[in-house]
């Protein structure tokens, strides 16, 4: 019975009890100071919306469209790596749960479930999530195994060519599956289920890159793969490239700044999506929420029919309806499905997305609206571009 569990906060800490230190680590920090990832969160709150009151609040609707996919409301799951070491089989329960909720699931390929162990256990299309690497015959791959697996989107991300640094990882020697070494092992004891759980899988490490990479099941070797693999040389010509192969839509994620939101809009992309990869990588950037405004600004000078969505930081229905305020057509959360997760596999997720829809819910009907797809940043106290600027002191200068 979850109904005591009220918030996401609630499931982090849940999760936070249940899930081995360096996988629990991995999810819940950000690179460097951190200073982006906190402020991912801090700038969210900053916001501030308007209570309108006497407006009939019946018959509300978060039901909206990403991509022209019927969405129960705007969020989706973002592609997360080593989601299976979050719970045994953690992308499967995830996308079961995204199903039966009416949101899209994404599968990252550092997922430990491969693209095909998900789609043999769920039933609506799924989107993938891809690396632009330098073995293009890799990339083919996986883009055919994508294709032949009915994923409905292709997501490839902008801002991962060289890896953030990461404390924590580094210093918890994260690895899938764990070293057995004696602080792991003293680790894990203290994980009965997690352990129960795992030892009734053979899905451990990583299901979309295991044969291709050798010995990538730790931190240093991960990441001394990503330097070897990962093409430091990504640009926008790949873009078009990658869209001609895949065929279908496409999605960039990991813009921050309105040239590059331009040049997204121009290279046939059907959705970006503003984002610090949760803080994981740039540290020093700004808030996804910072950056917002500027780049649907660009997209909308530039009369392109690009949707630009969110995330980083959205651990509430509140944000989400932030978010959509200001322009954003859709959202993904990393963080909030993965506490759920890892507190209680695929319900857990389950009770993160049914807190997110009536935190969103019954905000927007404070805010006096009962159709998500009406809302605008009137319903922001701090709506208009010089007082949100009051709001996040670093928000981009108009430039568009
Ligand atoms: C060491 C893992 O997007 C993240 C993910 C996956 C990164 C791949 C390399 O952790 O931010």
């Amino acid at each position: 019975d979850l109904s005591k569990i009220t918030n996401i906060e609630d499931l982090r800490q849940v999760a936070e009890r249940k899930v081995p230190r360096m996988f629990y680590d991995y999810v819940d920090s950000g690179s460097w100071t951190e200073t982006t990832y906190h402020n991912n969160e801090t700038d969210f709150d900053r916001i501030k919306l308007r209570q309108r009151v006497m407006i009939n609040m019946e018959g509300r609707s978060l039901a909206t469209e990403m991509l022209g996919m019927p969405v129960n409301m705007p969020v989706a799951i973002a592609p997360t790596g080593f989601t299976g070491m979050m719970w045994a089989d953690g992308e499967i329960h995830a996308a079961r749960a995204a199903e039966k909720f009416g949101v899209p699931f994404s599968l990252s390929t550092m997922s430990i479930c491969s693209i095909e162990d998900v789609a043999t256990h769920t039933s609506a299309p799924f989107w993938f999530q891809l690396y632009m690497m330098r073995d293009q015959e890799f990339i083919a791959n996986l883009i055919r195994r994508a294709k032949e697996a009915n994923c409905s989107a292709l997501i490839l991300t902008a801002d991962l060519q060289v890896l953030g640094q990461r404390h924590k990882d580094i210093k918890n020697g994260l690895s899938a599956p764990p070293k057995p070494t004696l602080a792991n092992i003293l680790n894990l004891m203290t994980k009965p289920q997690w352990c129960m759980n795992m030892l009734g899988t053979k899905r451990r490490t990583f299901g979309n890159i295991v044969g291709h990479a050798k010995n990538v099941e730790d931190i240093s070797s991960l990441s001394a793969w990503t330097a070897e693999q990962f093409d430091p040389a990504l640009s926008w010509d790949d873009v078009a490239r990658i869209k001609d192969m895949w065929g279908g839509k496409l999605i960039i994620k990991g813009i921050m700044e309105p040239e590059d939101a331009i040049m997204a809009a121009r290279s046939g992309a059907d959705a970006l999506v503003v984002s610090n990869h949760g803080g994981r990588q740039l540290d020093g950037a700004p808030s996804s929420i910072a950056a917002l405004s500027d780049i649907i600004q660009a997209v909308h000078a530039e009369n392109s029919d690009i949707e630009v969505w969110l995330d980083s930081g959205i651990r509430s229905g509140q944000d989400v309806l932030k978010a959509i305020s200001l322009g954003a057509k859709g959202t993904l959360i990393g963080r909030a499905f993965l506490y759920g997760l890892g507190a209680y596999g695929e319900d857990g997720v389950r009770r993160a997305l049914e807190i997110i829809y009536k935190e969103c819910d019954i905000s927007m009907a404070f805010c006096g609206h009962t159709n998500i797809q009406e809302v605008t940043d009137d319903i922001l106290v701090n709506g208009t571009y010089e007082q949100l600027k009051s709001a996040l002191p670093y928000i981009a200068p108009m430039r568009w």
